[in-house]
């Protein structure tokens, strides 16, 4: 059956920025309505259930600070939150500010249609087995980065009889695997904080590795009463401070080169962020993602912590990794490399010789089966383009965004794309998005968002798009800032780099989060430069 509404505004998703973006377009009187796929909300935190999952930024900064009594009122439990805390948060958001009326559940969106004769958006959305047909003046994507799952299509994977998981479409209900064998595949960020519980539980777990990663230690904890008072006593100066560092994240940091100073001094230093821990690692000194040397003194102090972590020496080596700290995005570890250390626990290397075929009861290496009765997949996303290529969105002239991105995504700020007029994407490619932090970055583009459409309102405007010009210069901006940081010399999700075919594109912008800010700024103050308005 089907059946048409009109809406100013289609939010596509229900995580953290489809929920701030209806409440700001809710506030300024929109007509809105968010679809979302899953059967609740909270977006790549409703999904990403597996054991152990957990937040890489600390609680205090992964929260939103549009309101002071929201941020005042939540009492975040521990220094990393977990992801039902997460969920608890997101639902109480919800709750808190009514959002739950204007957003469909089970709904995903199939396609996006612009009609140049309305200028309006006709939306398709497929939900419990029937369709619906909606128009908007404005299509909202906020369809988050790391959403839409990576499944290596391996060689008989049909013939397994075993049960097979993705760490990010994990069972609701959970999974028991006390007295199973398992295999997992992967050692990305996903695998090292679920390693650690599974092995806890399993009779036994081989892990499948192609590249190691590097870990710090999270030394996670509950929040000390005192801290959390002294953050909320001046929670705007958290914030204001966090605003101004490149990351968009508040922590302490060195703004000297790590060869400026003596091997003992470095040592030292090291250990001090080592004992920090977490991301905040790299914010020893301010050349280790832009010096190979420099880097390279921070790799091998985390190789040797490694080696000192796991008693057999061969397993040891094969976890260490060779390559530039930081290039894939580090992992925030607890227990991941002492689980090795365990006697049922069993790391396959895939890196010479990949995984060849799965068999009914495992999976082939080097002609040798490993068998187990549940696979999990911790294989990571098809990042920040994939939730978007997977709707059929067509712009100007029928345009496929899929064959416009085909050669990598093509944006301007990472909010629009050419010959899209008026779709707006929250912490698309282009933008620092999962390089700063998510909900503070939500946050500045939704607030930016709605000062555009409150302008186009004010002026009688009523189609918003990208210059192709201005387009191409950010993308070389985005280009430029990514061939001067090390982070792009490596094969990661920042380049698309589990998904086969894929172009290497850097997507995220790294030239930092104030410069971004500023740019954003300027381009409304001059009256949305770089944007076509008519
Ligand atoms: O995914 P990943 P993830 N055969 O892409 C391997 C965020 N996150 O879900 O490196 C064998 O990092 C792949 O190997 P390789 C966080 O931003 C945050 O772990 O391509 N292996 C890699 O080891 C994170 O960075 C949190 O050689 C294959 C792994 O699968 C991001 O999500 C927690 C393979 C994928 O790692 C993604 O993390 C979890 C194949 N065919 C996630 N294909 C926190 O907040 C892929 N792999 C803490």
């Amino acid at each position: 059956m089907k059946s048409e509404q009109d809406f100013d505004a289609v939010v596509v998703g229900a995580g953290f920025a489809g929920l701030y973006m209806l409440h700001r377009l809710r506030s300024e009187g929109y007509k809105v309505r968010v679809f979302e796929a899953g059967d609740g909300i909270g977006g790549t935190w409703y999904w990403n259930r597996y054991p152990g999952a957990r937040c890489d930024i600390e609680s205090m900064q992964y929260s939103y600070q549009f309101s002071e009594e929201l941020q005042q009122d939540w009492e975040w439990q521990e220094k990393y939150a977990t992801q039902p805390e997460i969920l608890r948060y997101a639902e109480h958001v919800a709750d808190r500010f009514d959002l739950r009326r204007d957003i469909q559940l089970g709904s995903r969106v199939t396609a996006a249609v612009f009609d140049e004769s309305t200028a309006r958006w006709n939306i398709d959305i497929e939900s419990g087995g029937g369709s619906q047909q909606v128009t908007a003046k404005f299509c909202l994507m906020a369809v988050g980065c790391l959403s839409t799952t990576n499944k290596p299509d391996f060689a008989g994977l049909e013939e397994y009889r075993g049960a097979v998981y993705h760490t990010g479409e994990w069972p609701h209900e959970g999974v028991d695997f006390a007295g199973k064998r398992v295999g997992i595949i992967g050692t990305g960020s996903s695998a090292m904080q679920s390693i650690p519980v599974i092995a806890e539980q399993a009779a036994h777990l081989t892990v499948f590795q192609r590249t190691p990663n590097f870990g710090v230690p999270a030394w996670n904890a509950p929040h000390d009463p005192a801290a959390v008072r002294a953050v909320k006593a001046d929670y705007a100066g958290l914030r204001a401070r966090a605003k101004a560092r490149p990351t968009g994240v508040d922590f302490p940091f060195n703004e000297f080169s790590a060869l400026s100073v003596s091997d003992a001094k470095r040592r030292e230093i090291y250990e001090e962020f080592w004992n920090r821990g977490g991301l905040t690692f790299l914010g020893a000194f301010d050349d280790l993602l832009l010096d190979e040397a420099a880097n390279e003194t921070a790799a091998a102090f985390v190789r040797e912590k490694i080696r000192e972590k796991v008693t057999d020496a061969e397993v040891a080596e094969l976890l260490a990794p060779k390559t530039i700290i930081g290039c894939k995005r580090l992992c925030v570890d607890s227990g991941y490399y002492e689980t090795y250390n365990r006697p049922n626990v069993t790391l396959v290397d895939v890196s010479e010789t990949p995984i060849e075929a799965f068999t009914a009861t495992g999976l082939t290496v080097a002609g040798k089966l490993y068998e187990f009765d549940a696979a999990v997949f911790a294989t990571g996303f098809d990042a920040m383009i994939g939730s978007f290529t997977r709707i059929d969105i067509r712009g100007r002239g029928g345009l496929p965004l899929r064959e416009k991105w085909e050669a990598g995504p093509r944006t301007y700020l990472g909010l629009f794309t050419a010959g899209f007029p008026n779709l707006f994407m929250i912490t698309g490619p282009g933008s620092p998005s999962v390089l700063a932090s998510m909900i503070q970055a939500i946050e500045q583009q939704v607030d930016w968002i709605i000062d555009c459409m409150d302008y186009m309102g004010k002026e009688g405007l009523t189609v918003i798009e990208a210059e192709v010009a201005d387009e191409d210069a950010w993308v070389q901006t985005v280009n430029d800032a990514a061939a001067g940081s090390l982070r792009s010399t490596c094969s990661s999700w920042y380049l698309g780099g589990s998904i086969p075919g894929r172009p290497r594109v850097f997507m995220p912008y790294i030239g930092g989060f104030p410069v971004y800010v500023e740019k954003c700024d300027n381009v409304a103050a001059a009256a949305y430069e770089g944007l076509r308005l008519t």
